[in-house]
């Protein structure tokens, strides 16, 4: 196959940036990766992930051994450039597009006639023609889109990543791409790019769209997780199990509802609603109200393990998962961390932090009083054992270990009511707190 672009720049080598620059350097396509960051950079140059996520590390590493990867902190130039850099939350909850400015400033002295620029970040509506006008401002040599959309030199485009981390290879070619193109001429020069790789369908439309789709699919996420742990926090008022509720209520043919937990965490989910917000703060109601209600649930969790432990003497408390999700090893922003610093912070009770995918705790947390164990030990000698993720090795756990202990469940992870209670009233934890 000819290839439409032979040399691509990826702006950014994250969580997005390196499986798009690694899977297209698999397709032939020469990949110029770029990062400020050089202990990244050396990192991949020698054919190392510096993230951690399944499969990476291989394709990396044969990316960079056949030569079709190579990892810059300056741009050079291509054929086109991928911005996948961080669009984080400011102190007041707006976005920071600080990184993408920057990118635009770095490439902008390299681009050329014939240039395709694509913005990946997640973005507020409108930073896509912002983006253009940076490039235009120090480009004045050359054409935008605003100026000619049939004839200009640079095509530019808005073309949002929805992978989910622990399956981003796999979501990176078999997800529908949504591509939101400045002019119809860069959305197809846009598609023919994803073409490379991408084997589910590249919808088009204009950038804007294409900006309010990806933070729109993020707070949909966000609202429905929100419904479910309200629905836990109501259950746990009324002494009622929310996870039986939401089992049996997903058997009505048209009811989806998802899992509560701890809370959200994660760079997306409990991030990318606030840009939403931030947009039309009057209107944007129901978006914010999930963002609070899923904000508070760690301090829900907290209340209630604060309640138990007040039945002990000296509570031994076991925190299973740290994660911010399942079978994951990022910490970051997460909701399990957050409990576990504040019982730790709070003198709540001796706190054995489990947590099956990291070696060590976080600096974060070398000076709590928070102990880093095994599943087994931990608990052996709890008597509080609070599931805060649902990794699968907590699956494993022999529920008769957890007869005489209180339990918390965030997760609905262990069915076990139905072994040791099929009369729904909860856990033993659960039966100690009426
Ligand atoms: N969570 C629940 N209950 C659920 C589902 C999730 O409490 O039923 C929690 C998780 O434990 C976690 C948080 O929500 O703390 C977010 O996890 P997630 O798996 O829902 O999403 P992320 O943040 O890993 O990835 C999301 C994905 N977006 C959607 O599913 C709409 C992904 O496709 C995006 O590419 C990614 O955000 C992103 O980068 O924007």
């Amino acid at each position: 196959m000819k290839l439409p672009f032979s040399s691509v720049a990826v702006i950014g080598l994250g969580y997005v940036g390196l499986p798009t620059a690694a899977t297209l350097a698999g397709r032939g396509v020469e990949v110029i990766g770029v990062d400020v960051n050089p202990k990244a950079v050396d990192a991949i140059n020698q054919g190392q992930a510096h993230i951690v996520e399944p499969e990476l590390d291989l394709i990396v590493r044969s990316a960079v051994k056949t030569g079709r990867l190579r990892a810059v902190t300056k741009p050079e130039p291509a054929g086109a450039f991928i911005i996948a850099v961080p669009t984080p939350l400011k102190r007041d909850r707006s976005p920071d597009i600080g990184y993408i400015e920057a990118a635009a400033k770095a490439i902008a002295p390299v681009l050329g006639p014939g240039n395709l620029v694509i913005l990946e970040s997640t973005s507020p509506i409108g930073t896509t023609e912002k983006l253009c006008r940076w490039l235009k401002a120090r480009r004045p040599d050359l054409t935008f889109p605003t100026d000619d959309p049939h004839e200009a030199d640079i095509a530019i485009a808005y073309c949002p990543e929805r992978v989910l981390p622990g399956q981003m290879l796999r979501e990176l070619v078999e997800n529908d791409r949504i591509i939101g193109g400045l002019s119809p001429r860069c959305s197809e020069r846009a598609r023919a790019l994803y073409r490379i790789f991408v084997q589910g369908e590249c919808l088009v439309t204009n950038a804007r769209t294409a900006e309010m789709v990806k933070l729109c699919e993020n707070a949909f996420r966000d609202v429905n997780i929100a419904f479910a742990n309200e629905l836990s926090i109501l259950g746990d008022k009324v002494g009622v199990d929310a996870n039986e509720v939401i089992r049996l209520a997903n058997h009505h043919p048209r009811v989806r509802i998802l899992q509560p937990g701890p809370g959200v965490g994660g760079h997306c989910i409990a991030v990318d609603p606030w840009f939403l917000v931030d947009s039309a703060p009057a209107f944007a109601k129901l978006i914010r109200a999930a963002r609070e209600v899923n904000d508070s649930k760690p301090a829900h969790v907290i209340g209630r393990i604060k309640a138990l432990a007040s039945r002990f003497k000296k509570p031994v408390i076991a925190c299973l998962g740290l994660a911010f999700k399942a079978d994951i090893d990022d910490l970051r922003n997460s909701p399990a961390m957050e409990i576990v610093e504040q019982l730790a912070r709070g003198k709540v009770g001796e706190i054995l932090a489990v947590e099956p995918h990291v070696d060590a705790l976080p600096a974060a947390m070398a000076r709590l009083p928070v102990r880093l164990v095994g599943a087994e030990q931990a608990i052996e000698r709890a008597d509080i054992v609070v599931l805060l993720v649902d990794h699968d090795a907590f699956r494993e756990i022999d529920r008769d270990r957890l007869l005489d202990k209180a339990v918390i469940d965030t997760r609905g992870l262990w069915r076990w009511r139905r072994r040791v209670d099929t009369s729904g009233h909860g856990t033993r934890g659960a039966r100690r707190r009426r």
